[in-house]
This record gives structure tokens, C-alpha cells and sequence, in this order.
């Protein structure tokens, strides 16, 4: 009797080791996709991507932001920024370095300069991220916040930050200051400043100050250049008397964004697009029913939680009449990642649990 207790507890013992290590090992499961109904729609507008399928990983170089440039082309300046080509030209790529839909500015001259810049709401306090990157890093590669008063890179602002001379430089009240950080050409670098103009002690700044981050790395605080009292502009530059080099950017995004988290592009999401074959004065797209959220054509959305989603396009022409897509359901099963126990561990536990059985066993025999 004795020993067969011993022999249901070994069985019982390696019935529940099978189980765990097949559990360990069968990670590539499928979760169901729930199928609802579409709703009617006489195809104006037709979603591309997402697909009706299962996403187990992000839609390669597409970048979540405010301005991702998805829906710009090719050779065109950008819908959403404006531009100052006056050292060669400034324009959207299809991609560079695994990056899709960026900004190139070309700087051709050692006379003058170019410019990607945008206006917006006057804000006291904020984060602004985005990534850079250069084909010389040698050469001046900036960017700036400025106040309302500036008409221009040279106006009053937070201080400049600039790739050049092989390092990440930076402007504050006291004049010009070298960080640690190398930069290297062609690599693309993300970059998240965050300013405070008030005494309101956003992330803990003081008033007018500000620190920035590249690929995570702290530099701060410091103080503003000028003592503005706003930020309404965003600058990226290339430099008069630098030449025959290329700046890029993508992915800029501003926490006063409602529709932006940030921190979001610091990851690859999916794109969603989509083709209509009428006009559109408004489109906007709502993820799982929630709340409209406009657009101007493709975008970049964060990867939802894993699970099954739908999305749907709306859009209106300029009589008001509204349109829609078809719901596009799509399913996000990123794989969940499990503590990895390596081939040599196992059988040194399957090996340690046979020894304590055959002792167990031996006992038992001999009691
Ligand atoms: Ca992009
Ligand atoms: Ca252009
Ligand atoms: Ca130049």
C-alpha cells in the first residue's frame, strides 16, 4: 500500500511538471476573434489598415505623434508643419533608417539655412517629444521653443539644442554649454523637452526652465535663455554656415494634445488608412466606440491593449453630410512575455525532482 502511495505522488508529481513545462512552451496561442455585424455603409470611405487580423506586433517605422506625416507625400512639404527651405529643401520622405513618413530638410549652401517649424496655442508650461536625426553630426542639427514675440529662430526663446561638433550642445541664460552626450550619424535619436514658464512647477520645474531627455538620458535643469512668459512655437534648423548635409525628423508630439499620451512614440503603433472617393471637409476615426478623434487622413494610432477592437471612419463634405466606413475589426495578440527557463535549468530540475522521488521511493520501501 505503501508503495503505491508513493507511485500516485510521483505520477501525480511529473503529471503536474508536464503540464507546467507544456504550458511554458505553448506561448503561441490564439485568442478567439469575435465577429460582429459591419454597419451599412455605400463605401466613400474605405479603411485599408488595420486589417481583419491578428497583430502580434506593431506596423514597422510608424510612430504615434501630433504630425507623423502619414498623410503626406513624398516629396511634398508637410499639411501639418510649416517649412523655410533656403538652403536646399525640406521635404516628407517615405522612409529613412526604418523611420516612415519623415521630414528631410536638405541644407545645400554655406549662406543660409532651413527651417521645419509650427505655431501653436500659447502654452505656459508643457512636454514637447520627437525624433532627429542626421546624416553629419558634425554640422549643426537644432531645434528651439519660442515665445509669441518671435518671428523667427533668432527670436526670444527657451535657448537652443543642437547636434553639432559630434555632441548634443544646449543654450540657457548663461551662453552655450556641451553635454556628454555623442551622437552619431544616421541614428535616429528620440528627444522629449520639458519646459516651464510659469510658477506653476510642471514635473517639478522652476519658472522659466527647462531639461531635456535623448533615448531617456536626463540633461537638466536649466535656465531659459530669454524670460518669456509662453511657448508657442516649435523650430527645427539647419545652420547658414554649415553645408551638404540632411536633418531629419518625425514624429512630433505636444502634451497639450488631447489626443496624444505622452510617451507614445517612443514605440512603433499601427496605421491606420483608408481611401474615399469623395471630398472630405472633417474626418475622424473612433477606436472600440469611443468618442471621434479628428484627423487629417492616415494616422498613427498607440497599439491597443490585446484583444479584439474595431475601428471606424467618418468624415463630412463641405454640404455636411456625413459618411462612414464599414467597422474594420481587428484583433491585437502581442505575445505576453513569460520569465524564460533555459533547456539546461529544466532538466536540472527534472533531474533534482527524480532524485528526491527515488529518495522518497527508497524510504517508503524501507519504513
Ligand atoms: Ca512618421
Ligand atoms: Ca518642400
Ligand atoms: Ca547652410
Amino acid at each position: 500500500m505503501k508503495i503505491k502511495k508513493a507511485h500516485v505522488s510521483i505520477s501525480l508529481l511529473i503529471l503536474i511538471l508536464s503540464l507546467s513545462v507544456a504550458g511554458s512552451i505553448n506561448q503561441n496561442f490564439k485568442p478567439k476573434i469575435i465577429i460582429e455585424p459591419p454597419r451599412a455603409s455605400d463605401g466613400e470611405i474605405t479603411i485599408v489598415t488595420p486589417e481583419n487580423k491578428t497583430y502580434t506586433q506593431p506596423d514597422s517605422g510608424y510612430y504615434p505623434a501630433t504630425y507623423g506625416f502619414e498623410n503626406d507625400l513624398a516629396g511634398s512639404d508637410p499639411m501639418v508643419m510649416s517649412v523655410f527651405e533656403g538652403a536646399g529643401y525640406v521635404n516628407v520622405v517615405d522612409e529613412v533608417g526604418g523611420y516612415k513618413n519623415i521630414i528631410e530638410m536638405y541644407d545645400g549652401i554655406s549662406t543660409n539655412h532651413d527651417e521645419l517649424f509650427d505655431i501653436f496655442p500659447l502654452q505656459t508650461h508643457g512636454t514637447v517629444e520627437f525624433w532627429m536625426r542626421s546624416s553629419d553630426v558634425t554640422k549643426a542639427n537644432q531645434f528651439t521653443l519660442l515665445d509669441s514675440t518671435a518671428s523667427g529662430v533668432y527670436g526670444q526663446g527657451m535657448g537652443w539644442i543642437s547636434l553639432i561638433v559630434d555632441r548634443i550642445n544646449y543654450e540657457d541664460s548663461s551662453g552655450w554649454h556641451a553635454t556628454s552626450k555623442i551622437p552619431y550619424d544616421n541614428t535616429w535619436y528620440h528627444i522629449k523637452v520639458e519646459f516651464e514658464c510659469s510658477t506653476s512647477n510642471y514635473r517639478g520645474l522652476a519658472q522659466q526652465s527647462y531639461r531635456f531627455y535623448v533615448d531617456g538620458e536626463f540633461f537638466g535643469d536649466f535656465s531659459f535663455k530669454n524670460n518669456i512668459d509662453n511657448i508657442t512655437k516649435v523650430y527645427f534648423f539647419t545652420r547658414g554656415g554649415d553645408s551638404n548635409y540632411r536633418c531629419y525628423i518625425d514624429a512630433v508630439a505636444y502634451s497639450w494634445d488631447s489626443d496624444y499620451v505622452i510617451g507614445d512614440n517612443r514605440n512603433e503603433g499601427l496605421l491606420l488608412s483608408y481611401e474615399n472617393t469623395i471630398s472630405l471637409d472633417w474626418q475622424g476615426y473612433s477606436l472600440d466606440g469611443q468618442t471621434n478623434k479628428t484627423i487629417l487622413g492616415n494616422k498613427t494610432i498607440s497599439i491597443p491593449i490585446n484583444g479584439p477592437h474595431r475601428i471606424q471612419v467618418f468624415g463630412n463634405d463641405s454640404l455636411g453630410t456625413n459618411y462612414q466606413s464599414d467597422l474594420k475589426h481587428f484583433h491585437v495578440g502581442f505575445l505576453p512575455i513569460f520569465p524564460v527557463i533555459p533547456g539546461y535549468d529544466l532538466y536540472l530540475i527534472i533531474g533534482a525532482l527524480s532524485v528526491i522521488s527515488a529518495l522518497l521511493i527508497r524510504k517508503r520501501l524501507k519504513s
